[in-house]
């Protein structure tokens, strides 16, 4: 059907950071026509993956739970009333919390939060209002080390500068593969394109990844790099740097000490834990200052690993040693419409002295390593987690240790879900309340605009109507908080939260478009919910990143001290590593991202799910030979943690010694195959990582480098 035949509807995709701006016809049916990038966004330029036909599936997916579900006396899940069911919701909580104390009750607030706006600015406020500590979500499965860096370095952790793809001349990508993931930590919507603008200009494109990735595939240089040893690379080319003569702005203090601190970390010594040739470690270090702009962003494959916190500091550290921080074509900060950074919105962040109760990982930016919620489930004694709220998650099949979460959660007295689907996770809820879809909200990015390779600002009304018996992720934040508030004053609670809880009140009641408003009326550039719109479907565009520092910088003198304690301390860690011989017997396991994959949901989406299986555990020919495993094998995959039977494939795509299984598989959890996950069921990754490694600095949790073993599964 031609375009022509349906209304046009635009549409900000939500199911990556890459933002992009969409253009769809809807016809008599209601039903989405046609689907494609919308061309006039400055952003995104047209861009779109097959990732966004799932949003009209969404939409319509009868699988998708509409009206609150309750658990009755039958140990079954009906459906109720939305009065009905908040009341029991808070009822549960509530109820833990008043005979077992505040922190009984644990929140775990899941990737798609950071996609909503409604999400963005009710939930913190829900959370606060539950006075607990024990705040988990999905960053300590992802980016936290960046934080931790960020905050170092630049005093806040949302000061993450994002490479200036557009002007580099030399791009350098370390565990990251963007042709699949499309940028992270980095909105580059339409990356292929932005490739080849880079390739046309002359610049260059290097990846390291223990993998030949997509992105490795139309690189100029790819180096197989061993997993969980890209610290001793960056630290070389740190060093190599540092002698050939570094660049830092007048801002930048500490260079003597890390000087010194680099001297053990020989390209050679690289080389040899990585695999990666010393004279390309050389080579390298010489093209990042010689280049005139340069970039390096490392990503998943150097933050879920076991030198998370090194990697990232020394990535940040390369970029300000050449002079590439803040330089058009280096790594810069945006400028974004509604600044939640310069505001103080988002805060600063920092190490706290909370520490989880029963192995004292350390809190940030007051939440805990995700890592640890089974054990303080599990763990009897004061301060034990006995209820849960997840919100838009499935830390089962997300975090490290997934069956012993699994099972910690089926024992807890009390489980409350927001989420629009039964996964593996909110199964065993007590209640769940389900939100509207993505096309029935309004949205404008708060968080991918702080992030994006250009500063644009583009709101996008609801594409569709919402729902009459449904209710908005803010809304149920809303119904949720208020109900609770009324519980807690009811039981004495009055003294202490009187004046707070009003605030609370009035921030519950009002709608996320309307604090969008009051955010960009009060930003200093004129802008409003109603401009914006009047911008049109591709909003406005602010113009090319431009140079902030040292102005934007939150440390106490405006300056940045590379000489972190914290850091030079765990180079210590580095070289222990660095002289342990390795068991050639032992392999490492190493995840990756599909492009039709979206973390652990969308496994029900036929647009997403047709094709050759992918949740195969690739290997290399050579490994699978001296075992003798041979291509499609089903073989048992094992680690210090757990064990899961998967089928292999073999491929020259990795490098010896490593195996690779995505993540956000393992659906057929004691033989029920769930709403989310009709398709594809797989085996969880997650049952294999480990959750009592994590990141020493950070409490991270380790999901790339783990030590597996496979043999036949007959
Ligand atoms: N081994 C391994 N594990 C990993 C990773 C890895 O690379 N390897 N990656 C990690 C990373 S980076 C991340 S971010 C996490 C993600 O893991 P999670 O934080 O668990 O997030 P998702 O898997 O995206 O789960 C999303 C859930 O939110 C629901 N949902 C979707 N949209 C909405 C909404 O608007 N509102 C509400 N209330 N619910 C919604 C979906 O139905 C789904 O059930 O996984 C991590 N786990
Ligand atoms: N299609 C799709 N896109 C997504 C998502 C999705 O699920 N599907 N999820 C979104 C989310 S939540 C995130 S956080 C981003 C993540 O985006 P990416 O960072 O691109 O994520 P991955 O592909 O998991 O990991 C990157 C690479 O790290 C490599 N790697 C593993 N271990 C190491 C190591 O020790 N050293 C080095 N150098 N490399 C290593 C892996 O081989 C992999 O190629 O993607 C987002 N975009
Ligand atoms: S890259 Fe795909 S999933 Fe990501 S925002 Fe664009 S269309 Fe959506
Ligand atoms: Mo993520």
């Amino acid at each position: 059907m031609s375009p022509a035949a349906g209304t046009t509807r635009y549409v900000s995709c939500t199911l990556c950071e890459a933002m992009c701006g969409l253009e769809a016809t809807v016809g008599a049916d209601g039903k989405v026509q046609t689907l494609r990038g919308h061309e006039g966004d400055p952003l995104s330029r047209g861009h779109l993956c097959p990732k966004a036909f799932a949003l009209p599936q969404i939409q319509e997916d009868p699988d998708r739970l509409r009206r609150p579900l309750v658990r009755g006396a039958d140990g079954e899940l009906h459906e109720a009333t939305w009065d009905d069911a908040v009341a029991r919701a808070v009822d549960l909580i509530a109820g833990v919390q008043e005979v077992h104390g505040d922190d009984a009750l644990a929140v775990y607030l899941g990737n798609p939060n950071v996609h909503s706006l409604g999400a963005l600015t009710h939930h913190p406020t829900l959370v606060r209002l539950l006075r607990t500590r024990n705040r988990y979500s999905a960053t300590s499965v992802d980016q936290l080390p960046h934080h931790v860096v960020a905050h170092a370095l630049y005093g806040h952790q949302f000061l993450l500068p994002v490479p200036d793809v557009d002007r580099t001349d030399l791009l350098v990508l370390v565990g990251h593969n963007p042709m699949a993931s499309n940028g992270s930590l980095w909105t580059v919507p339409d990356f292929p394109q932005r490739r080849r603008e880079l390739a046309a200009r002359g610049g260059r494109l290097v990846v390291l990844d223990p993998r030949r990735t997509e992105t490795a595939a139309v690189a100029d240089e790819h180096h197989f790099v061993r997993p969980g040893t890209d610290a001793m690379v960056l630290l070389a080319l740190v060093r190599e740097v540092v002698a050939l003569g570094p660049r830092p702005a007048a801002y930048v203090d500490g260079l003597d000490a890390v000087r010194e601190a680099v001297v053990p970390f020989t390209p050679e010594l690289a080389e040899r834990m990585s695999g990666m040739s010393a004279t390309a470690v050389r080579a390298l270090a010489r093209a990042l200052l010689e280049t005139p702009s340069a970039a390096v962003h490392g990503r998943m494959g150097v933050s879920t690993q076991g030198f998370g916190v090194v990697c990232q500091w020394a990535v940040q550290t390369l970029n300000i040693l050449t002079g590439n921080l803040d330089a058009p074509g280096g790594t810069m900060l945006t400028t974004p419409a509604v600044d939640l950074v310069g505001r103080g919105i988002l805060g600063r962040g920092g190490f706290s002295r909370r520490r989880t109760r029963v192995r004292g990982l350390p809190g940030f930016g007051g939440e805990l390593p995700v890592a640890a919620l089974a054990e303080e489930m599990t763990t009897p004694g004061d301060g034990q987690v006995r209820a849960l709220l997840t919100i838009a998650g499935n830390p089962v099949s997300s975090t490290p240790g997934g069956a012993r979460l699994d099972a910690a959660v089926a024992g807890l007295d009390a489980y409350v879900a927001v989420d629009m689907y039964l996964n593996e996770t909110t199964r065993h809820a007590d209640v769940v309340l389900p939100p509207t879809g993505p096309l029935e909200r309004d949205h404008y990015d708060l968080v991918f605009h702080v992030l994006a390779v250009r500063d644009t600002a583009r709101f996008t009304p609801a594409p569709y109507p919402k729902d009459p018996g449904g209710r908005h992720d803010w809304e149920i934040a809303r119904d949720l908080g208020l109900a609770y508030l009324r519980r807690r004053r009811a039981g004495g609670w009055r003294e202490r939260v009187t004046r707070a809880g009003l605030e609370v009140e009035a921030r519950l009641r009002t709608s996320p478009t309307t604090q969008l408003d009051a955010l960009l009326r009060t930003g200093g550039a004129g802008l409003s919910v109603k401009k914006l719109r009047d911008a049109g479907p591709g909003g406005l565009e602010l113009g090319a990143l431009r140079p902030r520092l040292p102005g934007r910088l939150f440390t106490d003198d405006r300056r940045v001290d590379l000489a972190v304690p914290f850091v030079l301390d765990d180079l210590e860690r580095v070289l222990a590593a660095a002289s342990r011989t390795r068991d050639p017997d032992t392999l490492v396991l190493v995840g990756r991202r599909h492009q039709r994959d979206n973390n652990s949901w969308l496994h029900n989406a036929p647009v997403l799910t047709t094709g050759r299986p992918r949740h195969t555990l690739h290997a290399n020919p050579d490994d699978l030979a001296v075992r003798g495993i041979r291509d499609g094998d089903r073989v048992r995959l094992a680690s210090a943690a757990g064990t899961v039977e998967v089928e292999v494939c073999a491929t020259e795509d990795v490098m010896r010694g490593v195996v690779s299984l995505p993540h956000g598989y393992g659906h057929d959890r004691d033989g029920v195959r769930l709403s989310h996950a009709t398709g594809l069921p797989g085996a969880s990754v997650n049952d294999v990582t480990d959750p009592d490694v994590v990141e020493a600095v950070s409490g991270n949790a380790v999901l790339n480098g783990v030590p597996v073993t496979i043999e036949p599964a007959y």
